[in-house]
């Protein structure tokens, strides 16, 4: 398969039509990510100082929050063992005093809304709405110049605003990113693939605080919009989630008499009940962005406990395993659209058919090289460079057996009434960080699906 022209053609054609898509209304979660790049030494003196033996009995089992130092550290070393991302919300003052004099080597823009509220409105110049539950000074700072807004009420009046221009200071809500490269080693661990730990200093996200401004004037913010994402529910637990969702449908409402299409992007939400809460709610989206581990979860909850292994057997994930997954959810909830992304290829089941559904993933897979390499996305250029990163070997057995099973020419097939598309991503070799790269793909398939529609 020629990719290399699919990807070229793709990119120009979203390039082109990108601006075109109208204003893009973002909720729920913005943060600030204090990026802290591990060190072996730093961290093995850390946890001999506060003792051993206790850091080590969370890397065998997570705690349910960081309520001490011994849980810190023995999260990260968790983390670091198995090569795999965890969030937890850090509850303790002295633990998050701890967080703050460690320190940080760069401050970036975090939480979903944050990410791409960035990439879309500072980069791709896609006018946005984003809903930012503190405006701090820090958190204003992070945001890019560029068609970004946050609505404020001014004598009676919501008026929307760049975040740099808004007056208040407000409390700054931190996330601690401890990120590993692939073979970080700390003790008797090494890590088997880069990722990250993340500890939670915020009190405003993690219970999916949303503004007075945004719930007195919701219906008038939305109706200025023609796309919204949705994200920021994955750190809610049975005790709290429920006023938060009353608020999320009647937004969901809200956007769909307005004829708005939806997008869920699905963050690995570790409470079950949750979890089945959100799948309550998921036809009332549009579409849904989700990893395999996300997809597993989900299949958890929808009692396939048998393909859920499945999905987490083999690397890469088996994309027949996957389809049939997507197929179930699709069925199951109605969702128009599904968007898989693992390391190595992304799958798309649509209820709709055309090539436009595969041309935006491809364009997503560039913003995620340019993200990945070199931890933000400084501009459309650095899009254009990733087209040189080659396309990844590890997809062909992918791409063959898809073929095989479905018949798919050029990345597009039918199955069960839906359209499966595929792609193989580039990917980078020595990635800067892990942090908001599934954020960049699925806003950028999302829109950039859009933008070929239009
Ligand atoms: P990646 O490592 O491929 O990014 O996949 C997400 C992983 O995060 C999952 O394997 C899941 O185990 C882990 N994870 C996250 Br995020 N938060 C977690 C939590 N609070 N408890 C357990 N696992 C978590
Ligand atoms: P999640 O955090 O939601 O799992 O999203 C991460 C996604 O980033 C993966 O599914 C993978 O497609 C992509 N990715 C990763 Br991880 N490392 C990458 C790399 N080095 N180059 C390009 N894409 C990468
Ligand atoms: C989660 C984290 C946030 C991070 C984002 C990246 O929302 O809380 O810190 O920036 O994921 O995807």
């Amino acid at each position: 398969m020629a990719w290399g022209r699919l990807y070229a053609s793709a990119f120009e054609k979203v390039r082109t039509r990108i601006r075109e898509i109208g204003r893009v209304l973002l909720a729920y979660n913005t943060n600030i990510d204090a990026i802290h790049y591990l060190d072996g030494k730093d961290l093995e003196e850390r946890v001999m100082r506060v003792g051993l033996e206790d850091v080590l009995k969370y890397s065998e089992e997570l705690p349910e929050r960081v309520e001490s130092l011994p849980q810190l550290l023995g999260s990260i070393l968790w983390s670091v063992k198995r090569g795999k991302a965890a969030e937890l919300f850090v509850e303790s003052c002295s633990t998050r005093f701890y967080m703050k004099r460690w320190g940080w080597d760069e401050l970036r823009m975090g939480g979903q809304v944050g990410i791409m509220a960035n990439l879309l409105g500072g980069v791709y110049r896609v006018p946005v709405i984003a809903h930012v539950p503190q405006l701090s000074r820090l958190q204003t700072g992070l945001f890019k110049e560029g068609p970004i807004y946050v609505p404020t009420v001014m004598d009676g009046e919501v008026k929307l605003i760049h975040p740099k221009e808004f007056a208040g200071e407000e409390e700054s809500c931190i996330h601690f990113i401890y990120e590993f490269p692939r073979g970080f080693s700390v003790l008797d661990f090494e890590a088997p693939r880069e990722n990250r730990f993340i500890g939670a200093a915020d009190d405003y996200n993690t219970t999916l605080f949303i503004r007075d401004e945004f719930r007195e004037n919701f219906e008038e913010i939305a109706e200025s919009a023609s796309l919204a994402v949705i994200s920021g529910l994955q750190a809610l637990t049975k005790e709290n989630y429920r006023e938060p969702f009353e608020i999320i449908g009647e937004h969901l409402e809200v956007l769909n008499e307005l004829g708005i299409p939806v997008h869920l992007e699905f963050a690995f939400t570790p409470d079950e009940a949750v979890r089945r809460a959100i799948l309550d709610l998921l036809g009332k989206f549009w579409s849904v962005g989700l990893n395999e581990v996300e997809l597993a979860s989900i299949m958890e909850v929808m009692g396939e406990k048998g393909l859920a292994q499945k999905l987490l057997a083999h690397d890469p994930v088996d994309p027949i395993a996957v389809t049939e997954a997507m197929l179930k959810l699709a069925e199951k909830t109605g969702i128009r659209r599904i968007h898989f992304h693992t390391y190595g290829y992304y799958l798309a089941l649509t209820d709709y058919k055309g090539e436009f559904v595969r041309d935006a993933l491809l364009f997503a897979a560039l913003a995620a090289a340019a993200k990945a390499k070199l931890g933000d996305v400084p501009s459309i250029n650095e899009i254009i460079k990733a087209m040189d990163i080659p396309v990844n070997e590890r997809a062909k057995p992918v791409e063959d057996s898809l073929m095989r099973e479905y018949k798919m020419e050029k990345g597009i097939s039918e199955v069960g009434g839906y359209q499966l598309s595929f792609i193989p991503t580039k990917i980078v070799a020595k990635p800067k960080s892990t942090v908001g790269i599934g954020d960049t793909i699925s806003s950028s398939a999302f829109i950039g699906e859009f933008a070929l529609r239009s």
